[in-house]
């Protein structure tokens, strides 16, 4: 059996961390310790810094379930230290705001002359897995980005000292150095309509027995894979289900900005309001299935009304215990 699961950063890599438990511990129908599991991350998240290449999405999928990560941000190393950082900022040298960690470094370090040296981001992907996921997960576990091609998520933001009105920054800069605490104007996916599907990606979607679009941010993480062109070609095309779970509970995000990016796109914030986004796969859209939490159970027809599958269940990622548990509602939601 193979899931391939789209993913941004902490949310995906939360639901991934539960999945893989509830396949480990044979509670997940239709799976058995072979199960193949392939990651489609989001890189347009990505950023060069300082001259080094940062993929956050890949990187917190990567740290997350090779226990590299630091558990309290949910980004970045556990153990981490700074003098980097304090001595970049003791030049004055800017960006200022984004927090590169020594151990981190060394990983942007690997990544950026890799890439440098013409491997494309697979490669070094793959190549930076052989120390966090391969001693875990074998070959079971893959991570790909969507694309090797270079794509950024930029922020158009209201600035009355432009002649334009607006100024453009980059996604990063819009989420760590201003919190998402204006509106975003507008959203510029810069390089996704030239990107391309990474190697392995477009078999990876249309050959899995099921694939799992899970609580991530459905427009900077989820709907930035969907727009690499022959992505959504490819989900339309599979034969087996599509199955999705809401980021959105009770009208809220749980973390991050999911809403601001679901107003600045015009989606209603709500789980019935995501999952029409996402459209039913029989319509043309991406979803055979969708999960909401229970508090969201009045979606539950809606989703039916648009060709949708849809269950209320309890959609909280708590534990790897509880985030199991809404893997397995969304296998039997599908099977
Ligand atoms: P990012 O790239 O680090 O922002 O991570 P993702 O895009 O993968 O996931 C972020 C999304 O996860 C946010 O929109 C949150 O609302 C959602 N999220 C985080 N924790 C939970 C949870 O426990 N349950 C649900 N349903 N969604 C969650
Ligand atoms: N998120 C922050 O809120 N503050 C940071 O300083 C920060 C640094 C950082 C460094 C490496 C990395 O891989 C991720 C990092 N993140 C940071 C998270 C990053 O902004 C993610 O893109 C968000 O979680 C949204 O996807
Ligand atoms: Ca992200």
């Amino acid at each position: 059996r193979s899931i391939t699961v789209l993913s941004g950063g902490v949310g995906g890599a939360r639901f991934l961390t539960g999945l893989l438990q509830g396949i480990a511990t044979g509670q997940l129908p239709g799976t058995t310790e072979q199960t193949q599991v392939t990651v489609v991350a989001n890189t347009a998240d990505d950023i060069w810094l300082h001259g080094l290449k940062v993929s956050p999405d890949l990187d917190t999928v990567m740290y997350t379930l090779g226990e590299g990560i630091d558990p309290e941000r949910g980004w970045g190393r556990r153990a981490e230290t700074w003098s980097v950082k304090e001595e970049l900022a003791a030049y004055g040298v800017e960006p200022t705001w984004f927090g590169l960690g020594d151990r981190d470094l060394a990983t942007h370090l690997v990544r950026t002359q890799m890439v440098e040296a013409g491997f494309p981001l697979s490669q070094v992907t793959a190549a930076l897995c052989k120390r966090w996921l391969e001693p875990r997960f074998g070959d079971r576990l893959r991570l790909l980005p969507m694309t090797d091609d270079r794509v950024e998520t930029h922020v158009a933001i209201a600035d009355d000292a432009e002649p334009s009105g607006k100024r453009v920054i980059h996604f990063q800069e819009y989420w760590v150095r201003m919190r998402a605490s204006v509106p975003a104007e507008q959203l510029v996916f810069v390089g996704l309509d030239q990107s391309r599907p990474a190697p392995g990606v477009t078999e990876a979607l249309t050959g899995a027995d099921l694939v799992i679009v899970p609580p991530s941010n459905p427009v900077v993480s989820v709907g930035t894979i969907l727009g690499v062109p022959g992505i959504r070609e490819a989900l339309l095309e599979r034969t087996g289900p599509v199955v999705g779970l809401s980021p959105i509970v009770g009208d809220h995000h749980v973390h991050g900005m999911a809403e601001q990016m679901l107003t600045s796109i015009g989606v209603e914030v709500s789980a019935a309001g995501v999952g029409r986004h996402y459209g039913a796969r029989s319509r043309g859209g991406v979803l055979d299935g969708w999960l909401v939490d229970s508090a969201d159970a009045a979606a539950v027809p809606v989703l039916e009304q648009a060709g949708i599958a849809a269950a209320a269940v309890p959609l909280m990622m708590t534990s790897p215990d509880a985030t199991a548990a809404m893997a397995r509602a969304a296998i039997e939601l599908v099977s």
